[in-house]
């Protein structure tokens, strides 16, 4: 696995800031404050994450599998030929593996913020496909997109998956989507895109009965205190989803549960009970905005397919 980007952990007494370390420091002083939503994906975090997805109230990665089981010909056939797959926050690479038979890809790419996650998934497919060339990448990706050399530059399919698109802000998405635009002449873009429904169904998916959804937003507050050396306390602190219809999204806070004072080296931040810690926004689309999203960002000959409810909605587009 490529690694970019390792956090470096600041001991108590030295000077100079990570890039990360800086970006939560400035976030936590903010007001409201907010952490980054990439700090939810420690090891941890990231498992807790698979959790979720086999949560009942969570429909999107369902809705999204039935979507590539009732029109997976449909979709290999927009995508056309392609050589590389390239997998934009691949987690355990199931989701990409389950398409490998249709697309047949020459080249795999996982890119993974959790490095250390992908390694163990990438162990795997190299034993399961021998044929397949597969290139690891530890990366945010939601910033920059750095493809290695030996990833031949025709032909690429960019496998965005899972409404991962959704948790950046509108202008980030856009950013994104015109980086990937760039990347991919005469290649395309397959992308999962959870669509707008009533908050009935949106607010459990996000606040779940068993609670695995609190624990994968507190714990980021623990990977929090080993990147900025903070002195969270999760029990401190209660995970709020709510659907913000105006902005058509999901967010998810971290809320005091009393006055919590929270120190790190050369600073610190007071909180009041009830004040909140903003930690991660999920939009969701019509299918009329998503098109046009990809159009503005030059994307062209889109389609989407959709799992019988409507809920979610699966994009492909070329380049
Ligand atoms: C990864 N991402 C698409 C998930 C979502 O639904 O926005 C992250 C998540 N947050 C809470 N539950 C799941």
């Amino acid at each position: 696995v490529l690694a970019h980007a390792a956090p470096a952990f600041l001991a108590r007494g030295s000077q100079a800031p990570s890039p990360e370390q800086a970006e939560l420091r400035d976030g936590l002083l903010d007001d409201p404050a907010h952490i980054d939503p990439k700090f939810l994906y420690d090891a941890l975090g990231s498992s807790l994450f698979t959790a979720i997805t086999q949560l009942p109230e969570y429909y999107p990665t369902r809705c999204e599998a039935e979507i590539f089981q009732r029109h997976g010909a449909d979709i290999a056939r927009h995508v056309g030929e392609i050589t590389s797959m390239i997998d934009l926050g691949a987690g355990d690479c199931v989701k990409a593996e389950n398409l490998f038979a249709r697309l047949r890809p020459r080249h795999y790419i996982p890119i993974d913020i959790s490095a250390d996650y992908l390694q163990a998934a990438v162990r795997r497919l190299r034993l399961a496909y021998p044929d397949l060339s597969v290139t690891a990448i530890g990366q945010d990706f939601s910033q920059t997109l750095a493809l290695p050399s030996n990833v031949p530059a025709d032909h690429r399919l960019f496998f965005y998956p899972g409404s991962s698109i959704g948790n950046l802000s509108p202008d980030d998405a856009l950013a994104m989507l015109q980086r990937i635009r760039a990347q991919c002449d005469g290649g395309g873009l397959l992308v999962g895109v959870d669509r707008v429904k009533s908050k009935q169904v949106l607010e459990p998916a996000y606040d779940d009965a068993l609670h695995l959804t609190a624990a994968f937003n507190l714990n980021l507050l623990r990977h929090v205190n080993t990147v900025l050396d903070t002195d969270f306390d999760v029990a401190d602190w209660r995970h709020v989803a709510l659907f913000n219809s105006q902005r058509s999204r999901i967010e998810m806070h971290l809320e005091a549960q009393r006055a919590v004072r929270v120190t790190w080296p050369g600073g610190a931040r007071e909180f009041t009970a009830g004040e909140r810690i903003h930690t991660e926004n999920s939009y969701k689309f019509t299918p009329d905005a998503f098109t046009d999203l990809l159009q503005r960002a030059g994307f062209r000959d889109v389609v989407h397919w959709s799992d019988a409810r409507g809920w979610f909605s699966v994009f492909s587009a070329r380049a």
